[in-house]
């Protein structure tokens, strides 16, 4: 029966993608600008990691938002949650960064720029077997992820194969930077490079050391909360974390009640005899 459950929960997952593209009318009223960038990875291929990378080269790098989705929103899930409409992606400033898994055949196209990374799939199988029991549930062994859903494309984004093959075919278009996880690993300092030439931007040799290191593997383990698709939908939900085990002090209600609001208090509180308080 939970195999069963299981089965059905990953089919449901697979057709996430087609579920995409049948929703695709309703980001018909997007209007790209020049300066859009979107990062395109197949999941598990580097994409947080080029998201905090292009926020680095495009801000003064501070740590202040909540979560990356919020200074470099996801667009597939925007669309597919009706999270925000074609009108409150126009509220959103330049440079918009947007993070997507979407096929080259349903990315929105315009003047804006893409850049995809890819990352070697054999990688990219075992870290998202590892995403699939961590994130999803999962409960079968790194085998039967691989054999039966990763190398069958019944997984989230379906085929890996697909994906890069068919953004690879566009590797050589002006739009289009396509990168490899494995060249940020090999050489971050001259990935970003490549990247600035790219997107056009302006950055002061001298930011380089603290951009390098805000990217660095250690620094963004250490903010993970920041990055991570759980803290992502608790902060999408409007909750706080951090935030259960309170003040523990007394004498926040003297503080917060007016005089009105502790006047009924007290009424209701001397009718039933309850425990003695001071007199305000
Ligand atoms: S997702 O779920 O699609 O958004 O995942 P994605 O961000 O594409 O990929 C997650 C993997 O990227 C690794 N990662 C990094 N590697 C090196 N340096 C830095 N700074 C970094 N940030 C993220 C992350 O650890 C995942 O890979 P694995 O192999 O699972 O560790």
């Amino acid at each position: 029966m939970i195999s069963f459950l299981l089965r059905k929960l990953i089919d449901l997952l697979t057709n996430l993608a087609s579920a995409i593209d049948f929703n695709r009318s309703a980001y018909l009223d997007f209007h790209s600008r020049p300066d859009d960038i979107f990062i395109v990875t197949y999941p598990r291929s580097g994409t947080t990691w080029m998201q905090m990378i292009l926020y680095q080269l495009t801000t003064d790098g501070n740590m202040d938002f909540p979560h990356i989705s919020q200074v470099s929103p996801w667009f597939d899930r925007l669309i597919l949650y009706n999270i925000m409409d074609g009108s409150d992606l126009e509220k959103l400033p330049s440079p918009r960064i947007f993070k997507s898994h979407l096929s080259y055949k349903n990315i929105p196209k315009g003047s804006c720029k893409y850049i995809y990374v890819a990352r070697d799939g054999e990688d990219v199988a075992v870290s998202y077997f590892y995403f699939y029991t961590s994130h999803l549930n999962f409960k079968g062994t790194f085998s039967e992820f691989f054999d039966k859903y990763f190398m069958r494309g019944k997984v989230q984004f379906g085929s890996w194969f697909t994906h890069v093959a068919d953004w690879q075919q566009h590797e050589n278009d002006s739009n289009v930077l396509f990168l490899r996880y494995e060249d940020l690993i090999n050489d971050l300092k001259g990935t970003l490079q490549k990247i600035i030439n790219f997107c056009e931007f302006k950055v002061a040799e001298e930011r380089f050391p603290e951009i390098l290191e805000k990217c660095s593997y250690p620094f963004m383990k250490k903010y993970e909360n920041k990055f991570d698709h759980i803290s992502g939908m608790i902060w999408e939900k409007g909750y706080k974390q951090n935030s259960f085990i309170r003040k523990g002090q007394t004498g926040s209600g003297k503080e917060y009640l007016t005089s009105q609001q502790k006047n009924s208090f007290n009424k209701k509180l001397n009718k039933l005899n309850l425990f003695g308080r001071d007199p305000q």
